[in-house]
């Protein structure tokens, strides 16, 4: 799906579904690179950079924030991709690629991801920004899949509050009104297939019960050019984080 009709869509939902978005060759780099990070190179990244789900044992690896700066492989999937160029179609205006971060649910233990916008961590004005999600293994109702809020991009920024979830640290305090719910999908992925939504869609992600199966992803951010950060408001809000 490209092209005029997938803006509008994008413009009417705040998000879109592409399925094989990356052939299996590109997924199995990607996997091969994680697994090379995970296995041999995570000293090499400051541990603010990375989470794990059971922070105590340090069992579970849940994240990992800013990939693009400790490989050069992430930062080619960020800048000049495919992906900034399907976020510059989408935002209408050139972009800037932020972040790219490692999302996983280890089976068992990974946690839900409470919803949230991706836009009030963003601070940004005007609220011009994307965020994709690439699935990297199958991910279905069982170990975590990905839901989304039918128009609700439209709808200007939900009041937030501590989550207590590592790494999503903010829900929207009043989520599961009758139009939340009647408006969420939730959405089945293979590898290869990718998710985007706007910087204003409400989303979330359920926990992983399944007792042998991780879930693993992958997400990248692009600010339109025009997006400018609120400084000060970022400041306040990590002070008041690290309190
Ligand atoms: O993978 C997840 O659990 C959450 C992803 C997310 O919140 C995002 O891509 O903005």
């Amino acid at each position: 799906m490209k092209g005029s009709y997938c803006i509008e869509q994008f413009n009417k939902e705040g998000y879109l579904n592409f399925s094989e978005f990356l052939s299996s060759s590109e997924i199995h780099s990607i996997q091969g690179k994680l697994n090379e990070i995970v296995a041999d190179r995570l000293h090499e990244i400051p541990s603010k950079h990375y989470k794990f789900e059971d922070a105590e044992n340090k069992q579970g690896l849940k994240m990992i924030q800013d990939l693009q700066i400790y490989d050069p492989f992430f930062e080619k999937i960020l800048s000049n991709s495919k992906f900034s160029a399907l976020a510059e179609e989408l935002l209408g205006e050139p972009v800037v690629g932020k972040t790219v971060e490692f999302f996983n649910k280890p089976a068992k233990i990974g946690k839900a991801t409470p919803p949230h916008q991706d836009g009030y961590y963003f601070m940004l004005t005007p609220m011009s920004a994307v965020t994709f999600w690439i699935a990297l293994e199958k991910v279905d109702n069982e170990n975590g899949w990905v839901s989304y809020v039918k128009g609700s991009h439209l709808n200007g920024i939900r009041a937030h509050g501590k989550s207590g979830t590592i790494g999503f640290s903010q829900e929207i305090v009043d989520f599961g009104t009758p139009s939340d719910l009647e408006n969420e999908e939730f959405i089945a992925t293979n590898p290869g297939d990718v998710l985007v939504h706007h910087a204003l869609t409400i989303h979330r992600a359920a926990a992983n019960t399944s007792i042998n199966r991780s879930r693993k992803a992958l997400g990248l951010i692009y600010f339109g050019e025009s997006a400018k950060e609120d400084l000060v408001a970022k400041k306040a809000y990590i002070a008041a984080l690290n309190k």
